[in-house]
């Protein structure tokens, strides 16, 4: 029988490619759809024809016990989350809500289906395996580099805080209930189905609509802050070795290199043959309260435990986003509605 995955976040771009990728592996995929007629939903209804879909919200805890009990599940990816940092500011207590609290009720859902009782239980009860998305972002201000799994945290952001929540309690029903309950620790990762607000996307974006007339300059708010980025399709297939482990244990993923957002910034108007200097206009409103000024991961643990290896090249990720969003608006697409999504 084909094993059965539930994931929350299926409509952003992580949940898209593990989606796509778990299909591929043979999967039944369930993706957690959230509101009334939510249109991100319809968007990856056409893309991915094979994804069910069942209601529910990381706010109601009736709605995901539901969901658990109607799908049935082998592994839950909980992928949901309020995920854009300056967002996390402006509503913070939302942020604890769906970011932090998520997390217990995904899962208390999935203890109370599997039926494990709230007293302490033997080591690997439960059938359900979980995987929790944290983030980088909980190293905050760090002291030492790369990170690992045992670098301590410092987040610098409410969205930081709260994954550092969910990530201390995904540990915690590990150990006090046997749960296979897994974090995986990414940092950041981007694709042409990027959020438009993230700074990635922002670039490539601001990039083509440059190089086609549309736009002349492009606003960025600090532009020293390193960060190690990698590609999506490549993460997600981590989040899915972990699940398939021996022994539960969390995993830093990431691509050991780090690059200034100058640096990225150069690159992508070096894709599209422009120079960034006369385009690229600084603005201190864009800056945050607390900066994460860098972040480099050590995904020797993944690469030697469960051999995953970053497939995709910084300037290559750059190049792939630029292109694609020269498509896009050439074709006359709506980078937030129907985006690259192919
Ligand atoms: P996106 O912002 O693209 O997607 C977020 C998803 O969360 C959307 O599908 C959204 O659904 C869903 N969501 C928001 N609120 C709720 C809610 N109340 N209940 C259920 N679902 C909700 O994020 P990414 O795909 O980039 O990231 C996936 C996860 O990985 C996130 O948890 C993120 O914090 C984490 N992460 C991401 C990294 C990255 O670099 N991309 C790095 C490290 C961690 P809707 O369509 O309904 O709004
Ligand atoms: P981040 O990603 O906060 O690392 O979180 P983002 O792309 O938003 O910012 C990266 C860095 O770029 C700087 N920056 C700007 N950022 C944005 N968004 N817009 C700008 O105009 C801009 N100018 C400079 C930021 O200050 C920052 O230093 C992402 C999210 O996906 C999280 O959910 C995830 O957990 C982490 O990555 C790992």
């Amino acid at each position: 029988m084909a094993r059965r995955a539930l994931i929350t976040g299926i409509t952003g771009q992580d949940g898209s490619y593990l989606a796509e990728y778990l299909l591929d592996q043979g999967y039944e995929v369930y993706g957690l759809a959230r509101g009334q007629a939510n249109p991100r939903v319809s968007r990856l209804r056409k893309f991915l024809q094979n994804v069910q879909f069942v209601g529910g919200d990381l706010l109601d805890q009736g709605s995901l016990i539901s969901a658990v009990e109607k799908v049935q599940p082998d592994e839950v990816y909980n992928l949901g989350a309020i995920s854009f940092v300056p967002m996390s500011w402006e509503q913070a207590e939302l942020t604890a809500e769906v970011t932090g609290m998520g997390v217990l009720r995904m899962l208390e859902a999935i203890r109370v289906c599997s039926g494990i009782s709230s007293s302490r239980t033997a080591a690997g009860s439960g059938q359900i395996r979980f995987y929790q998305a944290s983030s980088s972002e909980m190293f905050g201000q760090v002291r030492e580099t790369p990170q690992t799994e045992i670098t301590s945290f410092h987040p610098r952001s409410p969205y930081g805080v709260a994954k550092a929540y969910g990530h201390f309690l995904t540990q915690n029903y590990r150990e006090s209930y046997g749960m296979y309950a897994v974090s995986g620790i990414l940092f950041n990762h981007e694709s042409p189905r990027r959020g438009t607000e993230f700074v990635t996307r922002k670039v490539s974006l601001g990039v083509a609509r440059i190089k086609l007339g549309l736009a002349s300059e492009l606003r960025l708010g600090n532009m020293e802050a390193r960060r190690d980025w990698g590609y999506a399709g490549d993460y997600v297939r981590g989040m899915h070795l972990m699940l398939q482990a021996e022994t539960p244990e969390d995993y830093v993923i990431g691509t050991g290199r780090t690059h200034t957002v100058r640096e990225l910034v150069e690159a992508a108007f070096t894709a599209a043959g422009l120079d960034w200097e006369q385009h690229v206009v600084g603005d201190q409103t864009l800056h945050r309260p607390a900066e994460v000024d860098l972040l480099c991961a050590d995904p020797k643990k993944a690469r030697v435990q469960l051999g995953w290896e970053p497939s995709v090249a910084f300037e290559e990720l750059v190049t792939m986003m630029v292109e694609s969003d020269i498509k896009l608006l050439s074709n006359g697409g709506d980078p937030d509605q129907d985006s690259s999504w192919s």
